[in-house]
């Protein structure tokens, strides 16, 4: 039987058309809540990303940029929690538009816990960090203690809205956190970052579509979890007696080299026939090593990833066989 509003507790979620915003929607439907996404009228488009889903979540049309329609929104809807997950996520970008980005990551949260406070309501609220935050670090694997050293503006937006969310913790008292996330991944990655790159030309190749795969920094690495986890622990954070800022990933450092080898794998090729180094593709200072020591998550949340690394590479590199058999994916140029 279908709850009523008032019974069903209410969830708002920025950056709801995400990979994560899927993901964590079809989570809090399946424990009976309201979804509502804020979505800018201009991206209405974007919902039709949520698929099957789309038609059992709200859409709340708002800029991020609007301070007062976010009070008006919090005002209206009276969310038990709020997920905020917008971003331009695709680090390169920020160097484009670093104002940009700063507005849209650092200006959502800071507008949106004032609209938390200046409501009085007792909701939750999750903000959406990144590893890219630890930057150039000094030790490894980092946890919630590792010092934020960010190295783009990106993470130094991500790092700004971070102790926005702390100062409101600490200075009001609000239930804040902050999950500080490491790369994660599903068939739902858009095809610029490197896991959905490598899969969806890994099924073209097998297909015949293709013949090359040109790609940056093989020795680059990264720790590499499935973004189903991941959303889970933004939930759980929210479950918990006090408010805490978590690490979260696998704890297990990749190369991007391992990335295309396992791929490659799943399709049964051979990655050194079709691989081809491109150094217009290679980032600077990519030496560090950013990995999670996700212990805290694990023994205050009980989180636990559910996929391994092969397990993430061949349910991605099924299903982008599966779409491009069925005509659903274009190939990007
Ligand atoms: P994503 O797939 O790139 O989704 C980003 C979301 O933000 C989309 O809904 C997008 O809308 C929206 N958005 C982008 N620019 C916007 C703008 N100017 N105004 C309003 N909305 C805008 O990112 P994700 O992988 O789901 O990640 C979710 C959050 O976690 C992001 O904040 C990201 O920075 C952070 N994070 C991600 C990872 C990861 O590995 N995935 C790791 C750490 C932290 P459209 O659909 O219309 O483009
Ligand atoms: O897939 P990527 O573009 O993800 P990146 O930059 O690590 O960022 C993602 O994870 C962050 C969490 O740590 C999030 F905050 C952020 O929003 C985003 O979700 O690149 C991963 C690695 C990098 O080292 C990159 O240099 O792969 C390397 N790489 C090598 N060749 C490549 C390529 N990356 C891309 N995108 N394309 C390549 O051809």
């Amino acid at each position: 039987m279908e709850q009523s509003h008032s019974e069903r507790r209410t969830a708002l979620i920025t950056g709801i058309t995400g990979q994560d915003g899927y993901y964590l929607s079809q989570l809090l439907l399946s424990k009976g809540y309201r979804v509502v996404g804020l979505v800018p009228p201009e991206r209405r488009a974007s919902v039709a990303k949520l698929g099957d889903i789309a038609d059992r979540v709200e859409i709340y049309p708002v800029h991020l940029t609007d301070a007062s329609g976010l009070l008006a929104a919090v005002e209206q809807l009276r969310p038990d929690e709020i997920y905020n997950l917008a971003a331009p996520s695709f680090v390169p970008s920020s160097w484009d538009d670093p104002l940009g980005t700063l507005d849209l990551v650092t200006g959502t949260a800071t507008r949106l816990l004032a609209a938390v406070r200046q409501v009085g309501l007792k909701t939750r609220f999750y903000q959406a960090s990144s590893s890219e935050m630890f930057g150039a670090v000094d030790r490894s694997p980092q946890d919630e203690n590792t010092p934020f050293r960010p190295m783009n503006p990106y993470a130094a937006a991500k790092v700004h809205a971070h102790w926005t969310m702390v100062h409101h913790r600490q200075r009001y008292s609000l239930f804040a956190c902050s999950g500080i996330l490491y790369n994660h991944e599903s068939p739902l990655r858009p095809p610029n970052f490197v896991t959905r790159k490598v899969t969806l030309t890994v099924a073209a190749i097998k297909l015949g579509l293709r013949d090359r795969l040109p790609i940056g920094n093989l020795e680059a690495k990264r720790d590499w979890g499935y973004a189903g986890d991941h959303v889970e622990a933004m939930w759980r954070m929210l479950q918990t007696e006090t408010p805490e800022d978590y690490v979260i990933g696998t704890g297990h450092l990749h190369s991007v080299r391992d990335l295309v080898a396992t791929a490659f794998q799943c399709a049964d090729l051979d990655w050194e026939r079709y691989v081809s180094v491109d150094t217009a593709l290679f980032r600077p200072d990519e030496h560090f090593h950013l990995v999670a020591d996700p212990r805290k998550a694990h023994q205050n949340l009980g989180w636990q990833p559910t996929l391994t690394f092969e397990e993430l590479l061949g349910k991605m590199v099924r299903k982008d066989i599966e779409r491009l058999q069925s005509g659903s994916v274009e190939l990007p140029r």
